[in-house]
This record gives structure tokens, C-alpha cells and sequence, in this order.
């Protein structure tokens, strides 16, 4: 009953910041994202009668804080399986953890695909994308490569591929800015914002439209559009972000920088486009023809650590381990 799985974070081009229902966490809009194939996490779940509950260790280090989700999830897997074993889950990310890099995405992704083959669970049960949803409500996007769309649909969520990695040569070039995992969790800080932003309703009322625009772009490969409607998107959450009280501000002086160069980058002929997350990083989208050039430019800015450039990944997969 062991299984190791690898997946790829995401980012989103429309983002998630919000929940309708908190103990389902069922986002409260829909996002579009692309998978990130230079980034992994690779995850190994035994189940095992002799262990007295379940254990994570993350990067080589017991995590007794993330028990309660990672239980969760496990429950759920094992009540469509009928197992009633403790799993142990060992993760480890070659990326910075919990730094607005999607961690969570991936960690959830590759331990619902690891756990499902372990307990002989068939890989197209639809409720596994429930399952990740339930540890974090951006993995089921990283269990698709290339773009996934996660919808609302009535009570629940629905997600599809709405391009494959070959559909699409676009790259993104991550400029890491900082090592160290941010101070409040996605979680807790878009719970914050629900409850205190001002413009947390307008974020909600203004987020289909650009969705569905969004969409249509990737479907007729319109770049430039998309660069626009990904950057309000971004934007405007970040807008949520900070009017919320305590404020989340999740930009460092760096991150600035880099948004600018990426700007002026643009507006000199060079098509990509900024993202941010709940943490100081900066991602930049393009097409990979001219992700060499973007990648040099981000290197270039004062405070940039270092940078991660990859093509669009596939989805999260069973692999040798
Ligand atoms: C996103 N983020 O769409 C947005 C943009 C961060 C900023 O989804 O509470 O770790 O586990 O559902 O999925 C990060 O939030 O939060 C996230 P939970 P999650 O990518």
C-alpha cells in the first residue's frame, strides 16, 4: 500500500481569493491557471496498520500543524477505498515553501495521486479533484497540465483542461525574491479579506466577467488580451489584499521592481505579462521563444535571488519512487 507521485505547482492568470463555504473549501469565484513544469513536488504515502495516526514530513521535517488537512483528505480516500489504515506522507518541493510559490497546489495534488494508487482507488474517480480541493483550493488545477479552469457549478466545483502544454509554447520565468515562507497562510489571509476589505464585494461581482474573457483568449491563443485581464486580476486581488485590516501585503520593494521591468519590457515590444501570489514572487508569462531574453531581464533586477524558467508542465502523475 505505497505509492510516490509527482506534481507541478500552478499559477493562476485569474485568481482565487475568497470562499464561499468554508468546511468544503469551495472558492467563492472561479480561476484559470497554467501549470508550472519547472517546479516539482514529489510525494510517497505508505499505509501502514502499525501507525497510531497519520504523519507528514516535509522537506524532512514533521509537520504537526498541516495533521488536521492532510487527515482530511486521507479520510475522505480512505472512506471510498474501505482502507482504515494511517499513512504515513513524505513530500519534498525543490521550490521556496509556503512563499506564494503554490506549494499547497502541488503538495495536495501529488498526495491525492499518491494516495489513491496506494489504496488502489482508479485515477479517473471524479471525486479525487473534490479531495485535493478539500486540502488546498488550487490543487485540483495542478492534477491538470498545461491550462486547467476551475468553476463553480451549483454546490459544488467542476474543473476541465482547456489546453494541453503542446496546445500553447508559453513559459514562465519565476523571479524569487525571497527563500523564506510568508507570514500568514492563503487560508487565514483570504478569510481576513472577506471579512474586512471594502472591495472584497466588487472583487466577487467584477470576477466572471474577466473569466470568461480569459477564457476565450487561451481558446483562440490571444496573448495580448490575456496579458491585460491577468494583470487587472492580479491587481485587484492584491488591491483586496492590501485593504484588508490587518493589511496582507505581500510585495517586497523587489517585487515592484520587477513588475515594472516586465511593464516596460512589454511596452519596448516583448510580449509577457506579470503574475503574483501571496508572496513576494514574480511570475512572468510568455511565449518560450522569447523567455531567454525575459529571464535575463528579471535576472538583471536589483534584489532578484535567482530565477526558474520552464515550459508548461503536465499533470500530477504516478512516478517511480
Ligand atoms: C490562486 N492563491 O488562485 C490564489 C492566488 C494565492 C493567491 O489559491 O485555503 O493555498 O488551501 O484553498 O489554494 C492559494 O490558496 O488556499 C491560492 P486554500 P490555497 O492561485
Amino acid at each position: 500500500m505505497r505509492a510516490c507521485a509527482m506534481a507541478h505547482p500552478n499559477v493562476a492568470l485569474i485568481k482565487y481569493w475568497g470562499k464561499r463555504e468554508a468546511a468544503a473549501n469551495l472558492p467563492a469565484v472561479g480561476s484559470l491557471s497554467v501549470t508550472l513544469g519547472a517546479l516539482r513536488t514529489e510525494t510517497t504515502v505508505v499505509f501502514d496498520e502499525m501507525l497510531s495516526h497519520d504523519v507528514l514530513i516535509l522537506n524532512g521535517v514533521e509537520q504537526p500543524s498541516e495533521h488536521p488537512r492532510l487527515t482530511a483528505c486521507l479520510d475522505a480516500l480512505r472512506a471510498l477505498s474501505g482502507c482504515q489504515f494511517n499513512a504515513q506522507v513524505v513530500s519534498e518541493n525543490d521550490f521556496p515553501t509556503g512563499a506564494g510559490l503554490a506549494s499547497s497546489a502541488s503538495g495536495y495534488a501529488a498526495l491525492v495521486t499518491a494516495a489513491a494508487a496506494a489504496l488502489g482507488i482508479d485515477a479517473d474517480e471524479p471525486r479525487l479533484f473534490d479531495i485535493a480541493r478539500i486540502g488546498s483550493g488550487s490543487a485540483p488545477r495542478s492534477l491538470y497540465g498545461g491550462v486547467a479552469l476551475l468553476r463553480n457549478e451549483g454546490d459544488g466545483t467542476q474543473i476541465e483542461q482547456l489546453i494541453t502544454p503542446e496546445d500553447w509554447a508559453l513559459s514562465v520565468v519565476v523571479a524569487v525574491t525571497t527563500e523564506v515562507a510568508k507570514d500568514t497562510t492563503s487560508r487565514d489571509g483570504m478569510e481576513q479579506s472577506r471579512l474586512t476589505s471594502p472591495y472584497y464585494g466588487q472583487w466577487i461581482a467584477t470576477h466572471e466577467a474577466d473569466l470568461e474573457r480569459a477564457v476565450d483568449c487561451v481558446r483562440n491563443r490571444d496573448f495580448d488580451t490575456l496579458a491585460e485581464l491577468a494583470e487587472h486580476s492580479c491587481l485587484k486581488m492584491h488591491s483586496v489584499m492590501m485593504t484588508t485590516r490587518p493589511p496582507l501585503l505581500y510585495w517586497s520593494p523587489t517585487t515592484l521592481a520587477a513588475m515594472l521591468k516586465i511593464l516596460t519590457m512589454r511596452n519596448d515590444g516583448v510580449p509577457v505579462f506579470f503574475t503574483i501570489d501571496a508572496g513576494p514572487q514574480v511570475k512572468a508569462v510568455c511565449p518560450t521563444g522569447v523567455a531567454g531574453e525575459v529571464e535575463s531581464e528579471l535576472a538583471g533586477v536589483p534584489g532578484v535571488l535567482r530565477t526558474i524558467t520552464g515550459e508548461l508542465g503536465y499533470g500530477a502523475r504516478i512516478v517511480a519512487g
